[in-house]
């Protein structure tokens, strides 16, 4: 580090050199040792090329690309090469010894760029085209090399599949962020799960080594997954089968595989079977093909609140050691902690390979996880064997999370995920930087889920607010920046088709949000025209938003209806309306048929639907039900199974429906609940409007449970978007 200090005593500090440091500051991942000097160049230079005959042909072919190589005598020299080839030679004792590491110096005479290893090679000029991005090049001299060796992504969630130019594009991005390992595992690839003993046809073939071929380009290990748990039979002729369906992803020059066993029960959950098969398959294919990895597997017991007492022992004792295994961690969604590998790792006999189930949405898909990624220690890259992570079906927001987790694998003790996160954004959008980051702090949280996990700093700027006018301010921000992504798609045009349904729910919510506010001040005035005006229109928008619908293509494996804001500004809007609304009621008639009625008495009813009753019933094994059913028969033994107890909730205003059963109410999803010391009956979630249209009734979910209606379908309650008023209530006395 002291070669520039000595040679030409212009060294600053970063913080002493404002105007370079904002070019340094947007290296991504952040390097490991670096010394900035003052500018060496403007980023219109260019290089004559020394050593790259013998250097790593990517890397130098990157250079090209980059359009930054010339033949022009006077333009300063760039030196390239591996540890061992002469051109690098004088930088030998420089070079970081570890691997993928690299050493590179930028003076004004001179670029030097040296690979510990190709890998190396390949980083030194991502790093230099990083800094070739800003309008002015810093001197310096950086020593860089990677925390965890194996970083990456695994394509592996359930849903639409990425496209085929959503993958060429990730690849590059891979690249730029010294990334190296996608695994190819889209759960509803039927080549890769459903009949993953089929062959690919020609063209997704063709697509595939293509593919390959642009990962290889990248320095990225294209891993090719089969998941073969949900149907296979533990004989002879299915481990061929597996053989040679591999047979074929490997003449379309892919070199590392992978089996997966996640989310299957039954015969394929055996580890014994398992791990013979990986065993049969590493000695009939991998180890008879010159230059393939091991594999990797993924167990079906992959997280520890799955683990059982024998499964991964029997993993860790039979399987050959090189063959990698993969683990989500405590759960199947959460962080990952030392704790969780010093758990893990004695079981499995080698270091996890983890596979981080964030940021993907396949089970919240209504929400876009675009906030800051946070929570994984910072201490645990020596013990694991890789680290991927398994994105959102939306290929290019998935890379505000992705840009993170390459710059924590990369360099992790250093890792700073709110600066990741504003160097992703800023890197992501540099034309729409505020719009994108303010779209981004909006899209966080999951809300609740199955799994649990929640992420906060949702909405930060609109908690702390209190007036009616900085709500306001903040909806009309919300609006403006709605309007500027969508102009800014010309930019970034795929990350916009993406986003495009959230931001225009967005500026729907924002346009909800200002009639809220302006129904407060007509409140106020008691301006009844006013008031009901924009109640009408309030009603407008939310009709457009419900009718918002991602993904909404033939062929659509999931479709997804966006919510913006989920826990904090949409709830926010919708309970600030039914205040409203209530205390309007109390103090004016004018207008009154507009707004959802008090249209049923309180009392015990039967509720039916198609003549159908809806019941507390119990399943077959004789426990109560999570959910009521509608059966076609009144229950005669334990009528109160069909007894419900509708209530007028006095904070809401909206109707408690409840069990006479065993006092369990309805919640926003048409699920039974009872009461519990960390759940208890939530107002704002599980009363319902009730409208009446002549003689039946719809039941409307509002405040915090969403807007959606309960209704009837296949035996039992369900969400949906549309009313459905066939509900029945016939008092009982
Ligand atoms: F293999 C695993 F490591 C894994 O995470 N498998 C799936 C994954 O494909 C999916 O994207 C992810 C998030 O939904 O979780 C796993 O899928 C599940 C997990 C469940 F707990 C599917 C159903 C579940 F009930």
């Amino acid at each position: 580090m002291d070669f520039l200090r000595r040679r030409f005593c212009l060294l600053l500090t970063l913080s002493a050199c404002a105007t370079i440091v904002g070019v340094a500051q947007t290296l991504s991942p952040l390097p490991r040792q670096v010394t900035y000097g003052e500018e060496a160049f403007p980023n219109s230079a260019r290089f004559r090329l020394t050593g790259a005959a013998e250097a790593d042909s990517d890397a130098v072919n990157a250079l090209v690309a980059a359009s930054l190589v010339t033949d022009a005598p006077a333009a300063p020299r760039l030196t390239i090469g591996e540890a061992g080839d002469k051109a690098v030679k004088r930088y030998k004792g420089l070079i970081p010894q570890q691997e993928q590491g690299y050493y590179l110096k930028i003076t004004p005479e001179e670029v030097v760029i040296a690979g510990r290893d190709e890998e190396g090679t390949f980083y030194g000029v991502q790093t230099f085209l990083g800094l070739m991005a800003a309008p002015r090049v810093p001197q310096c001299e950086i020593s860089d090399w990677p925390s965890v060796n194996c970083r990456g992504v695994i394509e592996g969630f359930y849903g639409n599949p990425w496209s085929h130019e959503d993958r060429l594009r990730q690849m590059d991005f891979y690249g730029s962020q010294k990334m190296n390992i996608y695994v190819y595992g889209p759960k509803d690839d039927p080549y890769h799960r459903a009949r993953w003993r089929e062959p690919y046809p020609p063209e997704e073939a063709r697509r595939l080594s293509e593919l390959v071929e642009a990962a290889h380009r990248n320095k990225v290990q294209f891993v090719w997954a089969i998941h073969p748990g949900g149907d296979i039979r533990w004989n002879r002729e299915d481990s061929v089968a597996i053989v040679e369906k591999l047979e074929q992803i490997y003449q379309l020059g892919v070199r590392s595989f992978a089996v997966f066993f996640d989310d299957i029960g039954g015969e394929g959950a055996r580890a014994e079977k398992q791990a013979a098969l990986l065993n049969y398959v590493t000695d009939a294919f991998v180890r008879r093909h010159e230059g393939v990895q091991p594999l990797l597997l993924c167990p079906t017991e992959y997280n520890k609140s799955w683990a059982g007492a024998d499964y991964l022992p029997t993993l860790g004792k039979q399987l050959y050691p090189e063959v990698r295994i993969m683990w989500t961690g405590s759960s199947v969604v959460d962080m990952i902690e030392r704790d969780d590998l010093e758990w893990v790792n004695p079981l499995i006999r080698r270091k996890a390979f983890i596979w981080l189930n964030y940021p993907v949405n396949d089970y919240c898909q209504s929400r876009l996880l675009m906030g800051k990624t946070y929570g994984n220690g910072l201490d645990i890259s020596d013990l694991v064997s890789g680290f991927c992570s398994n994105p959102m079906e939306y290929a290019e927001a998935s890379k505000v999370s992705l840009f993170s987790i390459a710059d924590y694998t990369w360099n992790m003790a250093a890792y700073d995920a709110e600066a990741s996160w504003q160097r992703a954004m800023d890197w992501l959008m540099p034309t729409a930087r505020e719009a994108f980051n303010f779209f981004c702090g909006n899209n966080v949280d999951l809300g609740r889920t199955g799994h649990g996990l929640r992420r906060e700093g949702e909405s930060r700027e609109f908690a702390s607010l209190t007036s009616n006018e900085e709500r306001r301010q903040f909806f009309r921000k919300m609006l403006a920046s709605s309007a500027e992504l969508l102009a800014d798609s010309v930019n970034h045009p795929q990350m916009l088709e993406e986003l495009a349904p959230w931001v225009r729910s967005m500026a729907l919510l924002a346009q909800r949000g200002l009639l809220v506010c302006q129904m407060e001040g007509d409140l106020a005035t008691a301006d009844t025209l006013a008031f009901t005006g924009h109640y009408r229109a309030l009603q407008a928008a939310w009709r457009k938003q419900q009718a918002i619908v991602s993904r909404d293509f033939e062929g659509s494996v999931v479709r997804a209806r966006p919510v913006v804001s989920g826990d904090v500004v949409t709830p926010w809007v919708s309970e600030t309306a039914d205040t409203l609304v209530a205390e309007y009621r109390r103090r004016h008639t004018y207008g009154l048929e507009l707004f959802p009625v008090r249209s049923i008495e309180e009392g015990e009813y039967l509720i039916t639907a198609r003549g159908s009753y809806l019941t507390n019933s119990l399943d077959s094994l004789g426990k109560p039900m999570a959910a009521p059913v509608f059966l076609a028969e009144r229950d005669v033994v334990n009528p109160q199974r069909q007894q419900w107890l509708v209530e007028a909730d006095p904070t809401t205003g909206r109707y408690k429906i409840s069990s006479k059963q065993d006092g369990r109410w309805l919640d926003e999803r048409g699920n039974l609940r009872a009461a519990n010391a960390d759940k208890p009956f939530d107002p704002t979630r599980h009363t319902f409007t009730l409208t009446r249209r002549e003689g039946s009734y719809s039941i409307q979910c509002a405040g915090r449970g969403g807007e959606a209606y309960l209704i009837a379908e296949d035996g039992s309650l369900r969400q949906a978007p549309v009313e459905q008023t066939i509900f029945v209530l016939e008092p009982l006395r």
